[in-house]
């Protein structure tokens, strides 16, 4: 592929409103956007998924940038590249850093998809011209509070509510939403690892509630209380933290830690293995859907091409840009085509433009890498 440089621009994009979890309160996305260069001056772009604290896996966006220039970068420029799946195959000593490793691979995808002239949705194999989404709703001061989002997100078409919980934020918000809003509306709850099975009671008052699937509700590291859970429940449980590659995916289908599965690119290291864990899910019968880390419209882009795969038959994680920006960076924004769907680019690469003024109102930080 030729690639003659690389750029890093650190980037802090103001959230329109915090995003609170069970294991940190953010106000603004911290990321790195990467731009990769080939010599006819195409770019390829990619975006770190890290936050800048490790409460949600060990990586920042500190360490991100510190893997990238120390180790990922030199990788990359060691001899060329023929294909975006030689990142990965050449990253592979290198233990962890999925999120750093996911963020010059996806990249690589877009400027590879660029010098092909063909979409980044496409190349991977998708077939779909547009994409079912839902929204992710943080923890809310009030229960009220959260019943004003549910209800604007709603109106807005999305088909999957998700809403954060953590003990003593659980039953009585999915209570109030099933009194306020029914039984029928797409729902569910994601604890990011707050519970143990010392919690059972209160998972089991939850069970009662339809909901689609619970995410991660046990330890980040955990399968084997996941798997005891799932035989306690009928609700599914959905993975998240626990897994990092498509070998976790098929030991918790084949430990019944899970019935459905969260796809984040970064947490998995990039496309190319994301790719496979769809497809070895797709074997097993198990649905999958595209989750996200609050990424800026470069990697929302990268999520919705991954989402044109035929397993990802659950709405995702990626709403449009407003829901999380006054202002993305990319143009067109992201937004909603129709009531809950997004409509796929079919331009070459990720399909969307970057708003350069955008990214330099935002900027903290930049380097540029020659090979
Ligand atoms: O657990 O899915 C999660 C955001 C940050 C960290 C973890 C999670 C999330 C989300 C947001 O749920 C999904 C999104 O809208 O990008
Ligand atoms: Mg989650």
């Amino acid at each position: 592929m030729n690639i003659q440089s690389v750029e890093l621009k650190r980037l802090a994009l103001p959230l329109k409103s915090a995003f609170e979890t069970s294991l940190d309160r953010m106000t603004s996305k911290d990321f790195i956007l990467v731009s990769v260069y080939d010599k006819d001056g195409l770019v390829g772009y990619g975006e770190s998924t890290a936050l800048a604290s490790p409460y949600y896996n060990e990586e920042t966006t500190d360490t991100v940038w510190y893997m990238l220039e120390k180790f990922l970068i030199p990788l990359l420029f060691d001899s060329d590249i023929q294909h975006p799946d030689d990142v990965l195959k050449r990253f592979a000593p290198i233990r962890g850093n999925n999120m750093a490793k996911a963020t010059l691979e996806g990249a690589v995808w877009d400027l590879y998809c660029k010098e092909k002239g063909v979409s980044l949705a496409s190349r991977l194999g998708g077939q779909k011209d547009m994409i079912d989404v839902g929204v992710s709703i943080g923890i809310e001061p009030t229960v009220d509070l959260l019943l004003g989002k549910v209800d604007q997100y709603l109106n807005e078409g999305y088909k999957k509510i998700k809403v954060k919980i953590k003990p003593g934020f659980d039953v009585s918000p999915i209570r109030a939403i099933r009194d306020r809003f029914g039984s029928d509306v797409p729902l569910m709850a994601d604890a990011n690892s707050a519970y143990t099975l010392k919690k059972l009671p209160i998972i089991k008052e939850l069970d009662q509630f339809g909901l689609m699937m619970i995410e991660q509700p046990l330890a980040h590291d955990d399968m084997i209380d996941h798997a005891k859970l799932q035989r306690e429940i009928q609700t599914p449980i959905c993975l998240d933290e626990s897994i990092h590659s498509a070998e976790d995916a098929r030991k918790a289908i084949e430990l019944g830690s899970c019935q459905i599965i969260n796809i984040k690119i970064g947490r998995v290291g990039g496309i190319s293995e994301a790719k496979k864990i769809h497809d070895i899910c797709k074997k097993k019968n198990i649905p999958v859907w595209c989750g996200g880390m609050l990424e800026s419209g470069v990697g929302r882009a990268h999520n919705i091409a991954l989402t044109t795969l035929p397993n990802f038959t659950i709405p995702g994680d990626t709403s449009a840009s407003n829901r999380y920006w006054e202002e993305d960076i990319v143009s067109p924004e992201v937004t909603l085509w129709k009531p809950g769907i997004l409509k796929v680019p079919e331009g070459p690469g990720i399909g969307y433009e970057i708003k350069q003024d955008t990214v330099n109102k935002y900027l903290t930080h930049k380097k540029v890498y020659r090979n």
